[in-house]
């Protein structure tokens, strides 16, 4: 990656690292406020509702009563049943008998005299007559709503379901008929729109531009409410939530912008640390055993690079080999590691001639013929025969297949075997693959992770086992970790194999112990072999 692509990179996961947590703050902070506010909307809305059901439910009671008394509507003795229900019933001021718009009798008794009503508002689909702004000489100033059915009526006092639900002065709270869409009670702002949206059926809510809004249908009479909150509610409690949530937004921000700049000033550093790990010796080299699948005996290892920092941190090759690649540092890190082999392995070969290490290289390594002399020297001086090294080369090494068949060739040439790493993991041209003289598969740990589980993928194995027979070469499977990979991969054919199960990657002085102690040539030997080591 280049200094300018990088910067630009850095600043746009800073951004990201700085605006992400604030706007998710500001997010939540607005969902809360409109969960809050339309909950409060909500619980006005239903709360008047039902005030205005049970309202409904004692009056439809007393008419039930009154009819089932079947008395003259105006005798003794159905005066003396309105009296009783009036006095039983909270939400109900008076209970009479009408004719016409007139009130000819009531639980108010004589002294009300007869009233006028005035004419009908609504006729309900039930056939309850409803008149939604009477005023009575008895009580000058207040509005009633009677409802009317059998020849009697209820006097109910208006604002009774409003203003029993809220007290905040600026909600709006409407009861509505449902049918007729008429508002038989109000207060505050009621609008048309709002009462248009009764249509639908159900608790509703919505915000508009100036409220937030919430409708309550009943499902036993044909009422409806709506409460209305002015939407400056929502701001305020968004406000408050955002006070709580932006500071822990900012640290949020905070601490992933230090992340952020952390890495960023690492990898931009890096070049410039590898070079002075280089010089002040920090790298150094591990060794992987190869075993035989038959025999488990260690036949070769892979050298793999480790970076342990001053401060004794560790930095995973995955992160720096490939800095190094962009930043044409790499063959100088190849240098060292030929080197370090060559230290660690002073008089491996002259002990276990039949023993083999084998080297990574990257893209600049296998495009350079620097790289051939730089093995004949390591040949030299381990006093390594043929076969004794070789060389991995991953698929995305390969970018100049011509040249880099020249090195190859070269190499092959003074005895390196050649294995090809990692494969099927990058972009795969058989005809390379074709092309090329190659000595060894390396079967990657990705597609022997699949081996017995079932996986689709599981099948390419088998393709890929197959490709490598038709070529002739021999195969290496990495990262195996069961006995069943293990053995799987003997049935098909694979010779040998790498992975946890076998051992770990491990300094020279462990690896050389281990070979002294007889680890190329183990004593169990699996009863398949027994006849061949026989025979030779
Ligand atoms: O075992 P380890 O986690 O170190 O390996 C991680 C990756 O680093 C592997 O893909 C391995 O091929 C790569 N790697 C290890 N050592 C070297 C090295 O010396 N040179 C190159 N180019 N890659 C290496
Ligand atoms: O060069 P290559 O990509 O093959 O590097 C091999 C990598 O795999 C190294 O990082 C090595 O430490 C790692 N490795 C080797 N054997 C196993 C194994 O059995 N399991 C896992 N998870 N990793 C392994
Ligand atoms: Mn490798």
């Amino acid at each position: 990656m280049s200094k300018s692509r990088a910067l630009a990179v850095t600043l746009m996961a800073m951004v990201v690292a700085v605006a992400g947590p604030i706007l998710v703050a500001l997010t939540i902070a607005d969902r809360e406020a409109v969960r809050g506010e339309t909950g409060r909307a909500t619980t006005y809305a239903r709360d008047a509702l039902n005030r205005s059901e049970i309202t409904t439910d004692q009056i439809d009671k007393g008419f039930r009563d009154l009819v089932a008394l079947g008395a003259e509507p105006c005798s003794a003795a159905s005066i003396s049943v309105m009296r009783r229900i009036d006095i039983a019933s909270s939400y109900i001021q008076a209970i009479g008998h009408v004719v016409g718009n007139r009130i000819i009798c009531s639980s108010l008794g004589l002294p009300a005299g007869e009233l006028d009503l005035g004419p009908i508002s609504v006729v309900q689909t039930t056939g309850v007559k409803l008149r939604s702004d009477v005023a009575f000489p008895f009580a000058p100033g207040d509005t009633f709503v009677v409802v009317e059915r059998d020849g009697f009526a209820a006097i109910v006092h208006k604002n009774l379901p409003l203003d029993a639900t809220t007290h905040a002065k600026d909600v709006s709270l409407a009861l509505i008929s449902q049918s007729s869409g008429r508002v038989l009670a109000a207060r505050g702002e009621v609008k048309p729109a709002w009462i248009a949206a009764l249509a639908s059926k159900g608790t509703t809510t919505f915000i508009d531009d100036t409220h937030v809004v919430a409708i309550a249908r009943s499902a036993r009479y044909e009422i409806a409410t709506i409460s209305a909150v002015p939407v400056a509610h929502l701001r305020e409690r968004n406000w408050e939530t955002t006070l709580v949530l932006v500071p822990i937004g900012l640290i949020a921000a905070m601490v992933l912008a230090s992340a952020v700049l952390y890495l960023a000033r690492l990898q931009l550093a890096l070049p410039a640390v590898i070079k002075s790990a280089l010089r002040r010796n920090e790298f150094s080299v591990v060794y992987q055993p190869i075993v035989d699948l038959r025999t488990r005996g260690w036949v070769g290892a892979e050298a793999l690079i480790r970076w342990r920092r001053p401060s004794g941190e560790m930095v995973r090759p995955d992160l720096f080999i490939p800095v190094a690649e962009e930043t044409k540092l790499i063959q100088r890190v190849t240098e060292r590691v030929v080197h370090l082999v060559g230290q660690d392995g002073q008089g491996l070969f002259v002990r276990h001639n039949d023993f083999h290490i084998s080297l990574n290289l990257s893209a600049a390594d296998l495009h350079d013929f620097a790289t051939v002399g730089l093995l004949r020297d390591l040949a030299e001086q381990m006093r390594a025969g043929p076969g004794n090294l070789i060389v991995e080369a991953t698929e995305r090494c390969l970018t100049d297949p011509a040249l880099a068949g020249h090195v190859i060739g070269a190499l092959r040439g003074q005895g390196v075997g050649v294995a090809i790493d990692d494969f099927g993991t990058g972009y795969s041209s058989l005809a390379y693959l074709e092309s090329l003289k190659l000595d060894y598969l390396k079967i990657d740990k990705a597609f022997v992770d699949t081996l017995g589980t079932g996986a689709a993928t599981s099948q390419v194995v088998f393709h890929i086992i197959e490709m490598a027979k038709s070529l002739g070469l021999k195969m290496i499977a990495e990262g195996v970790e069961t006995e069943a990979q293990a053995e799987f991969l003997k049935q098909h054919g694979v010779e040998y194999a790498q992975g946890y199960l076998f051992a770990r990657p491990m300094p020279m002085a462990e690896l050389s112990s281990c070979l002294a102690a007889g680890a190329s040539h183990p004593a169990v030997i699996s009863a398949d072999v027994v006849p061949m080591v026989a025979a030779a």
